[in-house]
């Protein structure tokens, strides 16, 4: 220092430039967690299979591998001529007089075009499978009776589950919960379908709950369809029974009766809980709103479960002249988190939804792939529903394994909560 108090110049410099270097360092330091946070949001956003060749964990918790396998043929046009013999095969067994086959080209003039109460989307009307009949037995035949003396003005709505014995213990808290924050109020009939014998717990559960109860047993089986080997062990872990459970819910479920003569479902699945009042009636929202798809949680599903799902969607619009409405939002491995579903039954009965749900049940994908119900649903509503038409239920509270909407309590730090774009689409 000098006598007047200033620092020596070379000191100066020494003291400016080491500033200068500090903060730079800080900047470079900031700019590389700035991009560092940006890659990972991204990444979390639209997960990449380049990027992420790891392993992680799929809907059911089962760990997987990422796949890059085609999902039909390596030669493309190989894959169009396999579908479009699916498709063939498809009008044969709901036309056999269509002819519609010849040389492996398709005859657009053999389809009839129709228009669906509820959706205008061209789909082939003659492609709709004959349901395949279930009879009503005294179950479903009380539950008819049951309508009669139902409000009209209520919607015919119904909560639905598929359950096991061995799952007897989370599907008494599922009910209690249920009944506790809103069938206590509303009372909706619960439909409980099991595969195997439940007599024996039939009044344990209707003891749980004051709104009606119904059974109904059901069968699984691999489609006869199928010509390729099921195998145990696919890239997307699951065994061959969730793989029966998946086709249930994406399709057999809307070949039951009993749900065929509902407006509205609420689905949940045997470890689902409610967690706090629900105060307004779902249904009639739903109603008065003209809502059709109600939902929880937009979630992501494992890659190895989805393999060639999109791409056979695709195809479906492709052929089927399809015009989707906000499918191009809706990428890859998207899926409402459906264990909370509540939706309007007509649109799982539409010709359009039917048509494609029937269409991927026979390429196997739900048993070569696993394709659950959840990313096949939520295609389907990306394609047939316009996006007014889909409401997210921020105000239910609700647990399903590890996932919580923590609606009783908006303000608390929730993990999934905070994650928006999660949450909006
Ligand atoms: N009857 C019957 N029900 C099943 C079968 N597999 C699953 N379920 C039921 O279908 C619903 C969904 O099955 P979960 O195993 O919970 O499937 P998930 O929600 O995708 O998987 P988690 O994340 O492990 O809960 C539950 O209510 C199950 O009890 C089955 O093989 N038979
Ligand atoms: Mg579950």
């Amino acid at each position: 220092m000098d006598q007047a108090g200033r620092m020596p110049r070379r000191s100066r410099g020494t003291f400016w430039s080491s500033l200068h270097l500090r903060i730079l360092s800080l900047a470079l330091i900031l700019a590389c967690i700035a991009t560092f946070s940006f890659l990972l949001i991204l990444h979390h956003a639209h997960p990449d299979e380049e990027t992420n060749p790891g392993r992680s964990v799929g809907k059911g918790g089962e760990p997987f591998f990422v796949d890059r396998r085609m999902p039909f043929d390596e030669d493309p046009e190989n894959t169009q001529i396999a579908l479009r013999r699916i498709i063939f095969r498809q009008l044969e067994m709901v036309n056999p007089d269509s002819g519609a086959e010849s040389q492996g080209v398709v005859q657009r003039g053999h389809l009839e075009y129709s228009e669906s109460e509820h959706d205008n989307r061209a789909i082939p009307s003659v492609l709709t499978p004959r349901s395949e009949a279930i009879p009503c037995d005294q179950e479903c035949e009380s539950f008819r009776d049951f309508w009669n003396s139902w409000p009209k003005d209520k919607p015919r709505a119904a909560f639905y589950y598929l359950t096991r014995t061995s799952r007897l213990n989370y599907f008494r808290k599922s009910i209690a919960s249920v009944e506790k924050y809103f069938n206590g109020e509303f009372r909706y009939p619960i439909i409980v379908f099991h595969e195997e014998e439940f007599t024996p717990q039939r009044s344990n559960v209707r003891q749980m709950t004051s709104a009606p109860v119904f059974f109904q047993k059901v069968e699984f089986r691999l489609p006869d369809f199928l010509d390729k080997p099921v195998l145990e062990n696919i890239p997307c872990l699951s065994r061959i029974s969730y793989r029966h459970m998946c086709r249930f819910h994406s399709k057999g479920v809307y070949q039951h009766p009993m749900i065929q003569m509902l407006d509205y479902h609420w689905r949940l699945d045997d470890d689902s809980v409610l967690l706090s009042p629900v105060n307004y009636d779902v249904f009639e929202f739903m109603q008065s709103r003209g809502l059709q798809y109600g939902y929880i949680w937009i979630h992501l599903d494992a890659y190895s479960c989805t393999e060639g799902l999109w791409e056979a969607t695709e195809d479906f619009i492709r052929i089927f002249n399809v015009t989707p409405t906000f499918y191009n939002e809706w990428f890859r491995p998207r899926l409402f988190y459906n264990n909370f579903e509540i939706s309007k039954v007509s649109l799982w009965l539409s010709p359009s939804y039917t048509a494609y749900v029937d269409y991927l049940d026979r390429l196997g994908g739900i048993y070569y792939h696993r394709w659950g119900d959840a990313p096949i649903k939520g295609l389907a509503v990306s394609m047939f529903l316009p996006k007014t038409q889909t409401h997210f239920f921020k105000d239910v509270g609700y647990r399903h394994g590890s996932f919580v909407n923590n609606a009783s309590v908006p303000s608390a730090p929730s993990q999934y909560l905070n994650k928006p774009d999660h949450m909006r689409f």
